[in-house]
């Protein structure tokens, strides 16, 4: 099966990359990726021999056009993924998210390919720290960031484009990952490499916005279930029951460094900042018969820290300019 995923250089998908190629042999992957600020060909580095890293944008219609004519499988990862980011340039989240789906969209139709469209729990907006509820299919969509209302947006295309033209497509819309090869310019590998750093964790505003963390080869097998079994047209929520206020995350990663639970630092909050996402996975735990298999958060955490730990070639070369970024912004 000739597969085509876009956005392979960054954290999940290629992390996507990495588990197709452990465990589809007969995959021959293609990974066409803009290598943005947030995608490294060194991420793809140990699976080079297996993968053909094509570097071009997924708004360039004729690129799309002849990569998607060669594939029988496209899975969508590509995308400006940082809300803080979009509150700075929303510009390039239009660009990436809404008319670099439209240009894969028309490219599938056109050649009949098979499309899965990964998307974010984000669209559906956030719930009350207090509320019993969590995320299902029928939530309605709620964006609040230019990043997730474009994320929404992206997601609404799929849809019609199965509707109106009988695209052959799926959609996943999974809670916050964390594993190898995430960007530090996220909340979990911020704090690891702070903290690597001998530096403290911080945290935006008091702390207790929730998010519901899965490990990111359980995001992947979810995908793979869907495309080898999920239905035409239908939406599957992603999650693994994670959820976890930042505070905690933070004092974990404090335990694991045996370092003082009260050694962070409160810094600004975020602009609209999202309470709390939470993933009713029902769908897809009782439809395709997936289960998470990183259950133990604790332990996930400490593998991941190792990997940093490990791994700072890979991170470093980022570390001050996204720290700087932040710092002119008092986060
Ligand atoms: P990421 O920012 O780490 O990686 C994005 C990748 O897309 C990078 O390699 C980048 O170079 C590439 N890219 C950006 N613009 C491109 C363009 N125009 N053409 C081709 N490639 C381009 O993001 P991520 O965290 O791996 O997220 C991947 C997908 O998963 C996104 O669609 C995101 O919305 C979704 N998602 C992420 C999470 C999460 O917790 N990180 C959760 C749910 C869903
Ligand atoms: O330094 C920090 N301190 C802090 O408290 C950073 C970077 C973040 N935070 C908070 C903000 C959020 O409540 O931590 C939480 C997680 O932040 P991010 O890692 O920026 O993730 P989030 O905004 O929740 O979005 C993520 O999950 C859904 C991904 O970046 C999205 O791509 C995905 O769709």
């Amino acid at each position: 099966m000739r597969v085509l995923v876009t956005g392979g250089a960054g954290f999940i998908g290629a992390n996507f990359v990495h588990q197709t190629v452990r465990e589809r042999p007969d995959a021959e992957v293609t990974v066409l990726d803009a290598l943005t600020y947030a995608g490294d060909r060194g991420s793809l580095a140990p699976v080079a021999d297996r993968v053909t890293l094509v570097e071009g944008s997924i708004t360039d219609g004729p690129l799309v056009d002849r990569l998607v004519g060669e594939s029988d499988l496209v899975v969508h990862f590509a995308a400006e993924s940082h809300n803080d980011n979009s509150l700075d340039d929303p510009s390039p989240f239009v660009q990436t998210n809404l008319v670099g789906t439209f240009t894969l969209l028309e490219a599938v139709r056109k050649h009949g390919v098979r499309f899965h469209h990964i998307s974010t729990d984000e669209v559906y907006g956030d719930l009350e720290l207090d509320d019993p509820a969590k995320f299902t299919p029928s939530t309605p969509y709620n964006p609040s960031s230019p990043y997730s209302s474009t994320k929404a947006g992206s997601d609404l295309l799929v849809r019609a484009w199965v509707r109106s033209f009988g695209v052959q497509a799926t959609i996943s819309n999974c809670s916050n990952n964390y594993g190898p090869y995430q960007h530090v310019e996220k909340f979990i590998p911020r704090q690891i490499t702070n903290l690597i750093d001998g530096g403290r964790p911080k945290l935006y505003g008091a702390g207790l916005n929730v998010r519901d963390w899965i490990h990111v080869e359980d995001h992947n097998s979810a995908v793979w279930a869907i495309v080898e079994k999920g239905r035409i047209g239908e939406t599957y929520l992603i999650g693994a029951d994670g959820e976890k206020n930042n505070l905690e995350v933070v004092q974990t990663l404090l335990e694991i460094f045996g370092r003082d639970p009260g050694d962070f630092e409160h810094v600004n909050d975020r602009p609209g900042h999202d309470l709390r996402y939470a993933i009713d996975a029902s769908k897809l735990r009782d439809e395709l018969g997936w289960a998470p298999r990183y259950t133990d958060f604790r332990s996930g955490l400490e593998a991941t820290v190792e990997w940093y730990r490990a791994n700072e070639a890979w991170w470093r070369p980022a570390k001050a300019a996204v720290e700087a970024k932040y710092a002119a912004q008092g986060q």
